[in-house]
C-alpha cells in the first residue's frame, strides 16, 4: 500500500482554511433513507458516513499519479446490489466535487471490497466506485464460491461492474443534485476485462477507459494458456524443468542481448519484439558445458514462448509468454514450489471446477491442468466463455458516443502476455481499420513494467488525466510520461508512446533524463494481419446469449 505524501500537506493545509462541509454532515447519513429497491439493479444501502481523511493522506493503490486536491473529508456509502454485490463508494464534498465519477474494478477473482481502490479517483475529486465482484471470498485464487452458483458466475462474469454503475449514478445523483456529467472505469487483469466489458456491452456507460493488462480472454489465458505453461514446465514428481535458478540464468542471457536494443542500458528490454535471444542460445556444449540449459529445458523454455496449440497447429490463445519476463514474477506464475503450486496451475484448476460449469461436481470434465487436453477440451469451455470473456473488437457503440480507451500492458508480465493486448488492437485494425481504431484507442506498452505495475520498468503515470483531457477535450494523447514511485518521489522517468511507437534512448547522459528519448514508429511489420486463434471464431451474437448460462 503506497501513500502519497503531498496529499498529506493538501489534507492538513486545508482543514483550517476550507470548512468542512455542513451540508455533508447532513446529506451523507440521510442517503440512507433512499430507496433503490426497484428496476434491473435493486440495491440497499448499509451505511453512509463522513469520514476525515487523515494526516497522512489517502492510501493509495494501483499505478494512478494523482495531482492531490483539497479533500479534507468524504462521505463513504457501502451497501449491495442483490443478491451480493457489494459496493463502496467515496463521495467528495459538494465543493470539491469535479462533477464526474470514477469506477475501479476488482481484479484477480475479486471477492474483497478494498475501499482504497476509490482513492485514485477521490483524490482528484471524482465520485468514485468500487465492488466486490458479486461475492465475498477467500484471499487469492479462490473459486469455490462459484461452485453449482450460476448467478454469481453472472455476477462476477459481467453483471456486478453493470449493476453497481446503475445504482452508484443514482447514488451519486441523489447526494449531488446532479448525474456525473462524465463516467470513467479503470481495472488490471480481470478489472481491465471488467472494464472491457462494460464498453462491448453497456457502450452507454462510460466515456473513457482504462484497461490495464486485462484479461480479455479469460477462459484462454486461465485455462489454456494457464494449462499450456503446467504442462510445458512438468518435470519428474510435478517439479520444474525451468527452475528458479534456470530462470535467473535466461533473464540475465536475455538482458545480455536484448537490453541495450532500445538505446539505454538500464536493465530492461525496452522492445522484446526486436529481440532475436532464442533458448538455443543458451545450450549446453562443449564450449558451453555450465551456465547452460539441457536439452529438455531448451525444448520446455521454447515451448514456454510459444502460444498454446491443439494438435492440428491451431491457435487456441494469441501468444505464449514474453522473452524479457523472466523475473520474481514468472518464478510464482510459472513454476511450482510444492506444496504450493504456480499461480498459473491454481487459477485453471478452479476455474474449471468452480467457474466453467453450472452443476459442481457433476457436470465437471477435468479439473487438472495437467491433463487438459489442448484439441479436446477447449470445446468444453463454451459456457465459460459466454460468461467471462470479453474478445469482440466491436467497440463501435462505445466509440460513438465519443467513448475513449487508454490501454497499458506492462512488457514484462510475466502472468498476462503483453503480446496478448498487442493481438486485441490488430484484430481491431484488421476489422475496422487503422484510421479509425486509432481515433479512440490507444495501447501503451510500458517496458519491464510487470502484472499490473511493478518490475525494473516505470509503471506509474497519470493515465486518468490524460484520459479526460482526450475525453472533455479531445485532446489525444500522444506520449505519456511513467515513473517509479520510489518513498513518495517519482523517479526514473519514461516517456511511452502509442503502439507500435517505440522509445529509443539517443541521449548522452542518463536514461532517466526524458529528453535522450524519442520515438521510433517500426510498424507493425510481420504482426500483421494477426494470426488467427480459432477459439475467437464463435460468432459473438452467439456467445453473448447468456441467458443459456443459468
Ligand atoms: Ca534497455
Amino acid at each position: 500500500m503506497k501513500r502519497f505524501p503531498l496529499l498529506s500537506g493538501a489534507a492538513l493545509c486545508c482543514l483550517s482554511t476550507f470548512s468542512p462541509s455542513t451540508l455533508a454532515q447532513t446529506t451523507c447519513p440521510a442517503l440512507g433513507a433512499i430507496n433503490l429497491e426497484s428496476g434491473e439493479a435493486p440495491a440497499k444501502i448499509i451505511s453512509s458516513t463522513v469520514v476525515a481523511v487523515p494526516p497522512s493522506g489517502l492510501a493509495l493503490v494501483g499505478t494512478q499519479i494523482i495531482n492531490p486536491l483539497a479533500v479534507s473529508q468524504y462521505c463513504k456509502v457501502t451497501g449491495y446490489v442483490a443478491p451480493q454485490n457489494h459496493f463502496e463508494i467515496r463521495l467528495p464534498d459538494p465543493g470539491a466535487w469535479n462533477g464526474k465519477m470514477y469506477f475501479a474494478a476488482c481484479q484477480g477473482f475479486c471477492g474483497t471490497l478494498n475501499g482504497d481502490f476509490d482513492n485514485a479517483g477521490l483524490a482528484q475529486g471524482y465520485a468514485a466506485v468500487t465492488s466486490n465482484g458479486g461475492h465475498f471470498s477467500a484471499p487469492g485464487f479462490d473459486g469455490l464460491w462459484g461452485a453449482s452458483s450460476p448467478q454469481l458466475q453472472q455476477d462476477f462474469g459481467y453483471r456486478d461492474n453493470h449493476v453497481v454503475t446503475v445504482a452508484a449514478k443514482k447514488i451519486i445523483e441523489a447526494y449531488y443534485g446532479s448525474a456525473p456529467r462524465r463516467s470513467y472505469m479503470a481495472g488490471c487483469s480481470k478489472g481491465g476485462q471488467g472494464v472491457l466489458e462494460e464498453a462491448l456491452s453497456y457502450p452507454d456507460e462510460y466515456d473513457g477507459i482504462l484497461p490495464f493488462a486485462p484479461v480479455y480472454d479469460y477462459t484462454g489465458k486461465g485455462v489454456i494458456h494457464a494449462s499450456w505453461v503446467t504442462q510445458a514446465n512438468r518435470a519428474a514428481g510435478d517439479g520444474n524443468i525451468i527452475d528458479d535458478a534456470a530462470v535467473d540464468l535466461v533473464h540475465d542471457s536475455v538482458l545480455a542481448a536484448c537490453d541495450g536494443l532500445d538505446g539505454a542500458l538500464d536493465g530492461v528490454v525496452g522492445d522484446p519484439l526486436t529481440c532475436r535471444w532464442k533458448p538455443s542460445d543458451l545450450a549446453c556444449s562443449p564450449a558451453r558445458p555450465k551456465a547452460c540449459l539441457s536439452a529438455p529445458q531448451v525444448h520446455a523454455l521454447t515451448q514456454l514462448y510459444a502460444p498454446p496449440t491443439n494438435r492440428f497447429g491451431q491457435l487456441l490463445f494469441p501468444t505464449g509468454n514474453t522473452v524479457g519476463s523472466e523475473n520474481a514474477e514468472w518464478k510464482l506464475w510459472v513454476n511450482q514450489h510444492l506444496p504450493t503450486r504456480s499461480f498459473n496451475y491454481q487459477v485453471a484448476q478452479q476455474q474449471m471446477e468452480f467457474l466453467d460449469f453450472a452443476r459442481w461436481p457433476q457436470d465437471i470434465l477435468n479439473s487438472d491442468p495437467y491433463r487438459f487436453d489442448f484439441t479436446r477440451d477447449p470445446d468444453k469451455l463454451q459456457r465459460g466463455r459466454t460468461l467471462y470473456d470479453s474478445t469482440s473488437v466491436d467497440l463501435r457503440a462505445f466509440a460513438a458516443r465519443g467513448g475513449k480507451v487508454l490501454w497499458q500492458h506492462g512488457w514484462a508480465d510475466a502472468s498476462i502476455p503483453a503480446k496478448s493486448s498487442i493481438h486485441y488492437y490488430l484484430r481491431a485494425v484488421q476489422q475496422y481499420g487503422l484510421p479509425y481504431t486509432s481515433s479512440f484507442f490507444k495501447l501503451y506498452l510500458l517496458p519491464g513494467v510487470t502484472h499490473c505495475g511493478g518490475g525494473p520498468g516505470s509503471d506509474h503515470s497519470d493515465a486518468l488525466s490524460a484520459l479526460d483531457n482526450w475525453v472533455e477535450r479531445g485532446q489525444a494523447p500522444q506520449k505519456i510520461m511513467t515513473y517509479q514511485l520510489n518513498n513518495g518521489a517519482l523517479v526514473r522517468p519514461r516517456p511511452v508512446w502509442p503502439f507500435p511507437g517505440v522509445a529509443h534512448f539517443s541521449g548522452s547522459g542518463s536514461p532517466d533524463d526524458p529528453a535522450g528519448w524519442a520515438v521510433i514508429d517500426r510498424g507493425f511489420g510481420s504482426l500483421y494481419p494477426p494470426a488467427r486463434v480459432v477459439t475467437y471464431e464463435r460468432p459473438y451474437s452467439e456467445v453473448r446469449d447468456r441467458s443459456k448460462t443459468d
